[in-house]
């Protein structure tokens, strides 16, 4: 296997005709292998080496950052899902350091700005000078800087170059690189512009690493259980990872107690086991948000805060992964961008998909919601959605129980929403974690626990949905946009493991998918990747019509009537591969 971040799962090698239920029950198996590994790589419970690398890491932003939070920084930085879990996580720490009274010093970085964390905007993920340029911009004046660069696959150019220049400042940069390949699988393939590959840096890197200088978070997790949907099981891990690199920290700083890394790790297990006790429950989710797309319906995550948050990233991660359209999903948080915290403030000037407050709910989405359309509200006892008009659409509530201390009483259920169509009460076991950790560190940090168990509920809702109405072939993403360096080059293992072509056939069968010709001339295959690239990320089905050419080996119109013929992308495909 080339990257095992892009392989193939084989827990879900037919969650294509799974039910819904079972679809489910595939995820939890998947996001097991986090915690208890995969092939001969250990998980997260017991890899001593990421545990003390967690510890090593932790204990340098004490001494470096922390010493003096007003002249340093931790930059969290990546590219698409890794760049908003970036924001997720510097927006929850910097809370908890004011609540104690500690200068504010997490900053994120996300490949193209703020927007990116809405719509993909997967071209910058493709430039290290990009990277390098707003790695300088946001670190201007200050004088300690630890650098956390993420990049599921070890592949983004925009956090190489970023890692490269911060080894190149090493008396203000500590750089860390988080990932889930082992590092002779980072990227070697040439970037443009520059002089080194991914796998140039990695090893530059690893050499530092060696004297302390610098870090690789590296935790090999297995493949996704769709093909190389990073949001899933490397998106968790990067939470969990973050999360407990700096638990350790708010742990020392501000309760003045010692933690371990193995027990927070633990209780994100003990939260992934509780979570999944609801898979049926999270399946018949599954099967009417489902159900309500192949109708034409929409899905709407509404939440409070943080879990606003959660529902938002979610929904933005459809279209590149599944051709989803930006409406097809959506999430809503109260206050909208006052609630958000993102670093360019209220940008819904940049169109109508970042209208994200519920007031913009109620006036852009209420009128038209109809019974194909799916609600699902997230949140916790004390913390609940008000009830919003949603005229005839399906409500589903997902309630966390709060974690309370001392006194962690049961509170009445959430009353607000009479015409819920599915109640998922969530009873995380808070007296185990408390076990864990402690009362006091828990009461700091279990909105980051209910936080990934609603990730993992969200995941399975869009995940199972989009396999529901054919999006997915056995577990490939079968209409991915071709929309950045990495996207290329899975479009092409797509079409040669599923046609049997060769890279040449099947990178010539995307050459004219994306030109709409039938045999490329020679100045059509002398184009650079980048200018494919470019004219394919706002196109539509580039990769079904690719597939459809090289396995039928017919005319691009043909394979278009195909697809116009029969639009479940899944049947066409497992018609035309079946002939
Ligand atoms: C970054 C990323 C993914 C996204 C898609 C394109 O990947 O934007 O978040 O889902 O796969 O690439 P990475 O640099 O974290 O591997």
């Amino acid at each position: 296997m080339k990257y095992i971040t892009e392989g193939s799962n084989n827990i879900t090698l037919d969650i294509d005709v799974a039910d819904s239920k079972s679809i489910v029950g595939k995820l939890a198996a998947c996001d097991n292998e986090i915690f208890t590994g995969w092939g001969d790589h250990g998980g997260l419970l017991d890899n001593i080496h990421i545990a003390e690398t967690i510890d090593e890491i932790a204990n340098k932003a004490i001494g470096f950052i922390f010493k003096d939070p007003e002249t340093s920084l931790v930059v969290m930085s990546g590219c698409g899902t890794s760049g908003r879990l970036a924001f997720m996580a510097a927006r929850s720490f910097n809370e908890k350091l004011r609540g104690a009274g500690i200068t504010d010093c997490f900053r994120y970085i996300i490949a193209g700005k703020d927007k990116a964390l809405f719509t993909s905007q997967e071209a910058y993920e493709d430039d290290p000078h990009h990277g390098i340029d707003a790695l300088k911009e946001i670190c201007a004046g200050k004088q300690n800087v630890l650098y956390i660069g993420i990049t599921c696959g070890l592949s983004a150019p925009f956090v190489a170059g970023q890692l490269d220049y911060c080894m190149d400042n090493p008396n203000r940069f500590i750089p860390v690189l988080m990932g889930f390949n082992p590092i002779e699988m980072a990227r070697d393939i040439p970037i443009r512009n520059w002089d080194k590959t991914f796998l140039d840096v990695a090893r530059r890197l690893e050499t530092l690493s060696k004297a302390g200088d610098g870090y690789i978070l590296n935790p090999v997790v297995g493949p996704e259980p769709i093909s190389g949907s990073s949001r899933m099981k490397s998106g968790t891990t990067t939470k969990i990872l973050l999360e407990t690199i700096f638990a350790q920290c708010f742990s020392k700083l501000i309760l003045k107690q010692k933690c371990s890394s193995k027990s927070v790790l633990n209780c994100y297990e003990t939260i992934r086991k509780a979570t999944y006790k609801q898979s049926e429950k999270i399946g018949s989710i599954v099967a009417m948000s489902g159900e309500g797309l192949k109708h034409g319906g929409h899905i709407y995550y509404l939440g409070m805060g943080s879990l606003g948050i959660v529902g938002m990233i979610d929904a933005s991660e459809c279209p590149p992964t599944f051709g989803a359209t930006l409406d097809d999903i959506r999430g809503f948080i109260n206050n909208g961008f006052e609630a958000f915290g993102n670093e360019e403030g209220d940008i819904t000037h940049m169109g109508r998909h970042f209208r994200i407050s519920f007031r913009n709910f109620e006036q852009d989405i209420s009128p038209n919601l109809s019974n194909k359309d799916t609600v699902i509200v997230l949140q916790t006892q004390d913390n609940q959605v008000p009830n919003l008009k949603t005229g005839n659409a399906k409500t589903i509530l997902i309630n966390y129980k709060d974690y309370t201390k001392p006194n962690n009483t049961q509170v009445s259920q959430p009353h607000d929403w009479p015409k819920a169509s599915i109640t998922l009460n969530m009873d995380l076991p808070w007296d185990e974690c408390e076990e864990l950790i402690g009362a006091d560190l828990l009461s700091m940090c279990w909105m980051s626990l209910v936080e990934i168990s609603s990730k993992w509920i969200c995941n399975a809702i869009s995940t199972g949905a989009h396999i529901m109405i054919g999006k997915i072939y056995q577990n490939i993403m079968i209409d991915v946009k071709v929309s950045n360096q990495k996207l290329y080059h899975r479009a092409i293992s797509i079409i040669q493991k599923l046609v049997g072509s060769s890279e040449t056939e099947a990178e010539n069968a995307l050459i004219c998918s994306v030109f709409k010709c039938d045999d490329p001339s020679a100045r059509l295959r002398d184009t650079t990747v980048e200018e494919r690239i470019a004219i394919a990320t706002p196109m539509d089905r580039v990769v079904p019509v690719a597939l459809l050419k090289a396995a039928l080996k017919c005319s691009i119109q043909d394979a278009e009537k195909l697809l116009d013929d029969n639009p479940v992308v899944r049947t066409a495909i497992e018609n035309c591969l079946m002939k």
